[in-house]
């Protein structure tokens, strides 16, 4: 493989090529799996698919959706299209329930994840010369293998630090010089504020850059981090059953994912009806691999919401991009008749000056009626301030959220660490309404 640059190769095709070799990709990917997996041939059956003359991306809307369930109702391999010889990766999804989800990846498969992965490390500027520290879990979970392999496809140094062990993780950034971490933004936050207990000076680092995923977080976020930390950070995006991280990256421009289009074929579907929608329109992310050969995913549902966006990137890139996601489908709950997202409870609080960046998010049932309580850190002098002051704080959060989300909840003042870090994807909502 070449070694990707953030100024040529694929993500710059010109689009018309770009369009022909999607096409001509998503004609073979379809053959492969009505050839090699029942479920498939079975769906494009009923659908009245024709899988030797189906025609490309024009044609796409006639193809089935695969979901979530179709991979653990074929748990744990149902839906490999080569047989185990040619396997030379297993990974597993927890999810929150049930059975895990099983993927399976070829050499060559294995080979086009590093790629796209050190595409997205290198559109984030980073290169040879790099010392990345990777602090995504390795095992079962794509975050570590995935960023591992394609930082060294880059030809960046890499640090396979996996998740957990706080202290030697800043050791590890202090001593060895590291450029760059690949975390969730949730355990960025516990290391930052782990090191200044330790009195490391964020400034004498060498850090430069942060390359956050697998889980959502906002724009106000990612400032929070910036002016606190000094670095830049980016969003990573990718999920399991497509290939792990590496399905879409920033630019520097940090304005949108760019998908990497020659491997992943993007749509956007109206949740409720299954109809695609046009680029610039808000819906449900749908992802079709165009080059994968040990578990093809035609059509996959991925629940995360976001839009395409229809502009042209300033960067020069030709693969188009989504809006960073900030909210699955299935993560909405409804307070008093109000859809509300965590996310937007994320932005309404970093909207206030004093607050600090962890927090949670409690649902009950009274009466029959929903219940939110919000519960906030904030800063210790605060902490130990008047309690008119603490009483004003409470209620300029609460009037934030109110004027952003239209809902009035119980907002909770904490102290500093009481509410629990994560070494991974944080869990913002505790919903106690059905216990
Ligand atoms: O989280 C893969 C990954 C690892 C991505 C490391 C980025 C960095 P899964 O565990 O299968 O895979 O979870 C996939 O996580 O459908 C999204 O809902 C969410 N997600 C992943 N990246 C982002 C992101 C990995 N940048 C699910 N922003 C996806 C928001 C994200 N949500």
């Amino acid at each position: 493989m070449k070694r990707p640059s953030d100024n040529g190769g694929p993500d710059f095709m010109p689009r018309q090529q770009l369009d022909a070799l999607q096409s001509r990709r998503l004609c073979a990917v379809v053959r492969r799996a009505y050839e090699n997996v029942a479920l498939y041939r079975q769906r494009m059956d009923n659908a009245g698919v024709n899988a030797e003359r189906f025609r490309g991306a024009e044609q796409i809307a006639s193809l089935p959706f695969t979901v979530k369930a179709d991979l653990r109702d074929s748990y744990p391999f149902g839906l490999f299209a080569r047989p185990m010889r040619d396997v030379v990766r297993l990974h597993a999804s927890s999810g929150t329930t049930g059975k895990p989800i099983v993927v399976a990846y070829t050499k060559r498969d294995v080979e086009v994840w590093a790629e796209v992965v050190a595409r997205a490390l290198a559109s984030f500027g980073l290169h040879a010369g790099d010392v990345i520290q990777n602090s995504y879990g390795y095992g079962l979970f794509t975050g570590g293998l995935g960023l591992h392999y394609g930082a060294e496809a880059l030809g960046a140094t890499v640090i396979p630090a996996s998740g957990g062990n706080t202290d030697r993780q800043i050791m590890v950034m202090r001593d060895f010089g590291v450029s760059a971490i690949c975390c969730t933004p949730s355990y960025f936050l516990h290391l930052m504020e782990r090191a200044n207990e330790l009195g490391v000076d964020w400034k004498s680092l060498r850090l430069r850059a942060g390359i956050f995923g697998a889980e959502p977080w906002t724009e106000a976020m990612r400032q929070w981090i910036q002016q606190t930390s000094g670095i830049r950070a980016y969003d990573i995006y990718g999920l399991s059953e497509i290939i792990g991280p590496g399905v879409g990256a920033e630019c520097r421009e940090q304005e949108g994912l760019h998908i990497f289009e020659d491997h992943f074929y993007p749509e956007i579907i109206d949740p409720v009806t299954g109809r695609p929608l046009p680029d610039g329109e808000e819906g449900e992310l749908v992802l079709t691999t165009l080059s994968k050969e040990a578990m093809p995913m035609i059509r996959y549902r991925t629940r995360d919401v976001t839009t395409i966006y229809a502009e042209p990137c300033p960067c020069g890139r030709t693969i188009r991009k989504i809006r960073r996601i900030l909210r699955r489908s299935d993560d909405m709950f409804i307070i008093r008749g109000v859809n509300v997202f965590p996310s937007q409870i994320e932005t309404a609080l970093l909207a206030v000056d004093r607050t600090l960046p962890h927090y949670q998010i409690v649902l009950t049932r009274e009466k029959g009626l929903d219940q939110i309580e919000i519960r906030i850190e904030v800063t210790a002098e605060m902490f130990s301030d008047r309690v008119s002051a603490m009483e004003n704080l409470q209620s300029r959060i609460a009037a934030q959220i109110e004027r952003t989300l239209g809902i009035r909840a119980a907002v909770s003042l904490v102290e500093p660490h009481t509410i629990q870090r994560s070494e991974g994807k944080a869990k913002r909502v505790i919903d106690q309404r059905e216990m």
